[in-house]
């Protein structure tokens, strides 16, 4: 489909108009960065705007929620970084909704006009909602229309683009996305550089951010803390400030050009093509009314934190730091981060203890109760990204959740994308198939199923992938 921004846009303004009108808006978001963040722009631009709101967060929605909401009164219902999925239902509910998100539409665009739908979704226009614009981007181009103010909000935009990995296919933000950069520079909330991209620039020692590289990997460094002391300490970088380790931020040009330039040279000798090497720098971003060194300052921490807060039941601590809430509530965020943190260790460590089971076309890993089904999905995307899973096939998560049910995270390569996979569609099939619910993206989707339904759930979605590479490569 050929690229229709300057409709994306006036759909926005469409639904700015009509936001306007109300008095009282409930919104409903994704709990994770990106949907707090979205959330977050909503609520702001309501307020702003002197219209009532109250909020509430969904793991994934699903029709028995609408049919709560729908029995809720009268309300106008604002879905931030969802509601795509679910909008043919909303219309049947008879819900007055907006919906603002970037997921995979169950509608196509002509429908959703049709039903005079106040839906707006990048890929309704040909632009690509997994790269070029999340669910915070999306609800902030609507709150931009709303009111020109608003465009200070951009910085927290691009945290939510983080947060859903938008800047890692290119090492960059691409697409709409630029346009809220664009947006945040003028509105001095943001500036970015060409630097390291390694996590835990503002607040990690350095040694640390070499210890934890996982793109690209540093052969004989990651996940060894004494080497990577000892690579610094080799280079002459000295580690300390008095008593305090130093950040990436507080190294100098040559000192950060000495370190750089050596990884790529260990990259290069290990037999790490130009691929490896080209992800070493990109474009990190920084909220520039942020403490220097505080992990509100870098885009990418901010959203870690954010998760840390969603993840564990407090996606209420999460939002009120995107609306500008710090002192105690903050201290609280920062406690939950490290308890994230060495979650999402010992969830590694789960799905090494337990294995990983392969089928023809896809490899899963059960972690039952150990593993959060909020972070399953993160402990996917880090696992296959590491070095001791395979590649070729997508790799699949699964975790009991408190209610009963099981739900399943599926992640996948850029090249399995590029031949074909689409692992929203086939979640979202196979997920339908056993009673369940699932959707997302083409390289990383999720579903939540009868726990009863796993075995037949995974020899489906087995089939799913099968099938779609075998119709990408024309064969039978
Ligand atoms: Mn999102």
């Amino acid at each position: 489909m050929e690229c229709d921004t300057d409709g994306f846009f006036s759909k926005a303004e469409w639904i700015a108009k009509t936001i306007r009108r109300y008095s009282a808006v409930h919104v409903v978001t994704h709990i994770d960065a990106d949907g707090l963040t979205a959330g977050a722009i909503a609520c702001r631009t309501l307020e702003r705007a002197g219209i009532a709101h109250t909020i509430e967060y969904v793991k994934q929605l699903d029709e028995p929620s609408l049919e709560r909401m729908a029995g809720e009164g009268s309300k106008l219902l604002w879905f931030t970084d969802l509601g795509s999925g679910l909008s043919r239902k909303m219309g049947e509910l008879g819900l007055d909704f907006v919906i603002t998100d970037h997921h995979i539409p169950e509608q196509s665009r002509e429908e959703v006009g049709a039903q005079g739908q106040k839906h707006l979704n990048p890929h309704h226009y040909g632009i690509d909602g997994a790269n070029s614009v999340s669910g915070s981007g999306v609800t902030y181009f609507v709150s931009r229309a709303m009111d020109d103010a608003n465009r200070d909000l951009a910085g927290i935009a691009v945290v939510g683009a983080c947060g859903d990995l938008q800047d890692t296919r290119d090492c960059r933000l691409t697409g709409v996305n630029r346009d809220i950069l664009t947006d945040g520079k003028a509105a001095g909330v943001l500036e970015w550089q060409v630097d390291l991209r390694y996590f835990g620039r503002q607040t990690r020692p350095v040694y640390k951010l070499l210890q934890y590289s996982s793109d690209p990997i540093i052969p004989g460094i990651t996940g060894r803390e004494g080497e990577a002391v000892k690579f610094l300490q080799e280079l002459g970088i000295s580690l300390k400030e008095g008593e305090r380790w130093r950040s990436w931020i507080e190294l100098g040009h040559d000192e950060k050009r000495a370190v750089v330039s050596a990884i790529a040279k260990l990259l290069l000798s290990k037999g790490f093509g130009a691929r490896s090497t080209g992800r070493l720098l990109g474009e990190v971003y920084t909220l520039r009314r942020e403490e220097v060194g505080s992990e509100l300052r870098d885009a990418k921490e901010f959203a870690t934190l954010l998760n840390s807060t969603a993840r564990y039941g407090n996606p209420d601590v999460g939002l009120k730091i995107c609306l500008g809430e710090r002192g105690e509530l903050f201290e609280s965020a920062k406690m939950l981060l490290s308890g994230h943190r060495k979650n999402l260790v010992e969830g590694l460590q789960v799905v090494v203890d337990e294995g990983i089971v392969e089928m023809e076309h896809i490899q899963y890993f059960h972690s039952l109760e150990y593993i959060r089904d909020t972070i399953v999905g993160i402990v996917t995307g880090m696992m296959l990204n590491s070095d001791s899973v395979r590649k070729d096939i997508p790799l699949v998560g699964l975790a009991h959740s408190e209610d009963g049910k099981t739900k399943v995270s599926a992640r996948a390569t850029r090249d399995l994308v590029d031949r074909g996979i689409d692992l929203a569609a086939a979640l979202k099939a196979a997920a339908a198939q056993v009673d369940g619910v699932g959707g997302g993206h083409n390289i990383a989707a999720g579903a939540t199923i009868p726990r009863e339904s796993e075995q037949a759930f995974l020899s489906i979605l087995d089939g799913q992938i099968a099938a779609q590479i075998s119709a990408r490569s024309g064969g039978v």
